[in-house]
């Protein structure tokens, strides 16, 4: 039989010795101070530009996304306005222009009703920081091809074609740094507007063909458009997409990977600057390709991707990324997408959970409250979130999922697991040898745990109702 508790161990000073995800915040967790606009490059970070960077070094430059674990999506732009219904037919999403076939010319008058006089920034700031996220990553561009900040790259952009006459970029920017986030961007390589691609067959624009003539022209015009959004919004997070067209070749990802990391050298960038992606959407690249994380979407995988491998799982909460017109059985519960959540960190990954806002610059109220019961779990139960690494076991429980904060600066080694299913019997088991100080649920510290350890197994005899009734999670400190 295997001896979990000598492999924890070793994982323990192994991360340790790498420098992986390991707890940086004081519990109970401090006011996060607000994230300087120009956080000065860490020591490896021009290692990162030129290409020679260390795990280490790549640890370091990634530990605030890592230890953040959990993230807002915002998926913004001209599609919130049909909202997913055009010409009397309804199940688009933001793919509308290319589903229901909308020629371009029509298309780009959505923009006159584009109109998002009720945005507050400072309100979709807030809300993402009290449902627990730590970062921002919103659309600058999607498919569409339009771009949501003032832009010399195109004309095709809010402040030009909208009545609202301004970006809306930077104004998220500023907001989400005065709550303590970070703030990344989203970027469409594949564009259905811009005059050098076309539909690869009729009625087709995914994905598009390019003009050779046209090409030098594009990339330089979205390097014009990635150097605005790195400069003015100070972008921490690049998250592109659209990169499965054929002509957009490892050498051109390659190219504005350089241009990237000499803007900003200690920039988080996705693995879908190039088309690496195996398994569709699964979103894993093989090694050695551009980019820093994976980015599996609509799922979270089955298993980890073990140490020194970053990745990310982005979802929607209901059916679309871009706002639609829905009902409430299109929409995951918040029990759900909390248990997404708890699945990725506990396989030490990334959730990166999506809004859609409208047309007039809201968030759907069934995101809201999604994010605010998240928000409330978060408040008691966040350390066993942010800053942790995943399970040291090899099985994952049939009764819920493990996280891990690693033993640092004199505190213990400690485990949380996070109880998905109550015991019936109110005996909670997992395989696990080393001695364990103390037991406590975050949500009722008071509550007495029976401890009993023998032959490799320990027995937590839990109070017999859980205090939370999504997922109660006990923290473990395990011996020295
Ligand atoms: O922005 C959101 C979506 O609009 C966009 N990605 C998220 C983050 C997206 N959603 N679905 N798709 C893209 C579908 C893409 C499907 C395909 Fe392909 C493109 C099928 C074939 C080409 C990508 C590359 C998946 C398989 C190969």
């Amino acid at each position: 039989m295997p001896q979990p508790a000598l492999r924890l161990l070793a994982l323990g000073l192994l991360a340790a010795a790498v420098g992986l995800a390991c707890s940086r915040t004081p519990e109970p967790e401090a006011e996060p101070a607000p994230v300087p606009a120009s956080p000065a490059a860490s020591p490896g970070s021009t290692a990162a530009a030129h290409g020679k960077e260390t795990s280490a070094q790549k640890a370091e430059r990634l530990a605030w996304w890592t230890d953040a674990r959990f993230g807002l999506f915002i998926h913004w732009g001209l599609y919130a306005v049909p909202a997913g219904e055009w010409q009397g037919k309804r199940g688009y999403g933001e793919w509308i222009m290319e589903e229901a076939d909308i020629p371009k010319a029509e298309y780009e008058r959505l923009a006159e009703r584009f109109n998002p006089v009720k945005y507050d920034p400072e309100a979709w700031a807030r809300a993402a920081k009290d449902a627990g996220m730590k970062y921002v990553i919103l659309t600058s561009k999607h498919h569409e091809g339009f771009a949501m900040w003032d832009t010399q790259g195109t004309d095709y952009n809010i402040a030009r074609r909208t009545p609202y006459g301004k970006g809306v970029i930077e104004p998220l920017a500023e907001a989400a740094r005065r709550q303590g986030l970070h703030f990344g961007v989203y970027y469409s390589i594949m564009d259905w507007h811009d005059p050098s691609q076309r539909e690869s067959k009729p009625g087709a624009l995914n994905p598009t063909l390019i003009d050779p003539a046209q090409k030098a022209r594009y990339v330089r015009d979205m390097k014009t458009e990635l150097r605005e959004l790195v400069e003015r919004a100070d972008v921490d997070v690049l998250w592109f997409d659209g990169e499965w067209v054929d002509w957009w070749t490892q050498e051109d990802a390659r190219d504005l990977e350089a241009f990237l990391r000499g803007l900003k050298p200690d920039i988080i960038i996705n693995n879908r600057i190039f088309n690496s992606r195996e398994g569709s959407m699964a979103g894993i690249s093989p090694t050695g390709m551009p980019g820093d994380f994976h980015t599996p979407e609509q799922e979270v995988p089955a298993k980890g991707l073990g140490p020194g491998n970053y990745w990310e799982s982005c979802m929607t909460m209901n059916q679309k990324w871009g706002f639609v017109n829905d009902s409430e059985a299109d929409w995951k519960s918040t029990g759900v997408l909390l248990r997404h959540l708890i699945d990725s960190a506990s396989k030490g990954g990334n959730f990166l959970l999506n809004v859609g806002p409208t047309a007039e610059g809201e968030f759907p109220q069934r995101a809201l409250q999604r994010m605010a019961g998240i928000g409330r779990w978060m408040q008691i139960n966040g350390e066993a979130i942010h800053g942790t690494s995943a399970t040291p076991l090899e099985q994952t429980p049939a009764w819920g999922r493990i996280t891990r904060k690693p033993a640092e600066g004199g505190a213990a080694e400690r485990l949380y697991l996070h109880v998905f299913d109550w015991p019936r019997d109110d005996v909670l088991r997992l395989p696990l040898a080393q001695a364990v100080s103390s037991a406590r649920l975050l949500a009722d510290p008071d509550a007495r745990i029976g401890i009993d350890q023998g032959d490799g197994e320990l027995r937590l005899r839990l109070p017999a109702a859980a205090p939370d009734p999504e997922v109660s999670v006990v923290r473990l400190d395990l011996s020295p």
